[in-house]
């Protein structure tokens, strides 16, 4: 390592809250599937900023309408109008078939947004007493960072020493119909879940599931909140991972994928009343539905559509998924995935996933590891069939290895 690199890791070490392990890259470049080090290596980018950089780094034509934006106006704060917000609105409720949107900037705003609206939905629409609203959420969930959404996760490291947490949330196993069906109670105002559930390690819910849920959710009028902030925008092949289930959510969270990993954006997107309980002065955020945010949007969704990525998500994935299942390596438990939002699974006895991760960036590509055993692999959308080609072979190389 040449000492400028130690610099920086150094330099973050000295100054910086410790809550990131970063692998040590220190990246100062990139375009569409490829970043570069300070020393002018090039990886091939199998994390994609957690989904967020879907259209590739630093997407030529969302750049254009970044800057082209950035030079007329970029915040006016939502005490004023601004010409970009109803053009943001009136295309990605055409993208989604959504009726109404909440503009937000990071994902666990938008899920912080939903709780609030489907709360007051709750009292205001379906009658349950005031302070009385439960949500259902799942075992294993990722859904943000913040205070409301950590009091309910089931990762000690997520909540632990970070109480006391607000109440009104039960935890059901996840793919599990039968459990949701026992928790609901007349005061059950939603049930907030991932299509797949990503942090755990991209769990893929049984056939069937997601259609009973939608049929407990309507049967006893709660909100079915689809958290699709990873998910959603192409990454699973499909624009929204709800699709793959053949069912409409009433509630769809997105972020990420939404600025092209240009900026934070996010939204709340309903399809009834639930985002029309929300009055004047009741909800709100001095950069959420700002102008530079919108045209950045705007220009992440035309491209997504445009240069035909969700279709090819559908097909890169399927090869990817297909190369890693014909890997012979006995370090392999389980491979699954869908579309391009991949993991490997090792065996316990194979030593650590982040191992493999290290031994990866020697071979020029940038995955991820979560829970000690698992590889997550989500390249941009953009990624083509010799790339996937060119990743399997390094794949194969380093999963043969015994890191144990
Ligand atoms: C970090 C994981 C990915 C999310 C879903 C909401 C949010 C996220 C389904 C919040 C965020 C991130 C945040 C990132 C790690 C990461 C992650 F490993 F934790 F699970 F992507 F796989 N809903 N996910 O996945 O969005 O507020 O961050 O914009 O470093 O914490 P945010």
């Amino acid at each position: 390592m040449s000492s400028s690199v130690i610099d920086f890791i150094a330099t973050e070490a000295r100054f910086g809250a410790h809550n990131y392990a970063p692998i040590g890259v220190v990246l100062s470049r990139g375009e569409g599937v490829w970043v570069w080090d300070t020393e002018g290596n090039r990886y091939l980018d199998c994390l994609s900023a957690y989904s967020a950089v879907s259209q590739g780094h630093c997407h030529p034509k969302i750049l254009a309408a970044m800057v082209e934006q950035a030079h007329r106006l970029t915040l006016t704060s939502r005490a004023f109008h601004n010409d970009q917000l109803a053009l943001f609105y009136e295309e990605i409720a055409a993208l989604t078939g959504s009726h109404k949107v909440l503009p937000m900037n990071s994902g666990a705003e938008a899920v912080e947004s939903a709780i609030k609206s489907v709360r007051k939905w709750g009292y205001e629409v379906k009658g349950v007493p005031d302070g009385q609203a439960e949500i259902i959420v799942c075992a294993n969930n990722f859904h943000g960072r913040t205070l409301g959404i950590v009091g309910f996760s089931t990762d000690p490291e997520t909540h632990g020493h970070f109480g006391p947490f607000a109440p009104g949330f039960k935890i059901i196993p996840f793919g599990d119909a039968a459990a949701l069906e026992q928790a609901i109670t007349p005061n059950t105002v939603a049930f907030l879940v991932e299509p797949i559930q990503g942090e755990a390690g991209v769990v893929i819910p049984p056939a069937g599931y997601f259609p009973k849920v939608r049929e407990l959710c309507t049967a006893n009028n709660l909100m079915l909140v689809l958290d699709e902030i990873q998910t959603g925008l192409g990454r699973t092949g499909k624009l929204l991972a709800e699709q793959h289930e053949g069912i409409e959510a009433d509630v769809t969270l997105l972020g990420k994928a939404l600025s092209g990993g240009f900026y934070p954006v996010s939204a709340v997107l309903s399809n009834n009343d639930v985002l029309g309980t929300l009055k004047p002065g009741q909800h709100g955020s001095t950069f959420g539905g700002n102008p530079l945010a919108c045209a950045i949007a705007r220009a992440a969704m035309r491209v997504l559509v445009e240069e035909g990525m969700i279709e090819n998500a559908a097909r890169q994935g399927a090869r990817f998924l297909e190369g890693l299942k014909d890997i012979r390596a006995n370090t392999i438990r389980e491979v699954r995935g869908r579309g391009l939002m991949l993991a490997v699974e090792l065996h316990p006895e194979a030593g650590r996933a982040r191992h493999y991760c290290e031994a990866l960036q020697g071979k020029g590509i940038l995955a991820k590891d979560t829970h000690e055993h698992t590889i997550r692999i989500a390249p941009p959308l953009v990624i083509t069939s010799d790339q996937v080609d060119w990743a399997l072979e390094r794949f194969a190389t380093i999963l043969t290895q015994d890191f144990s």
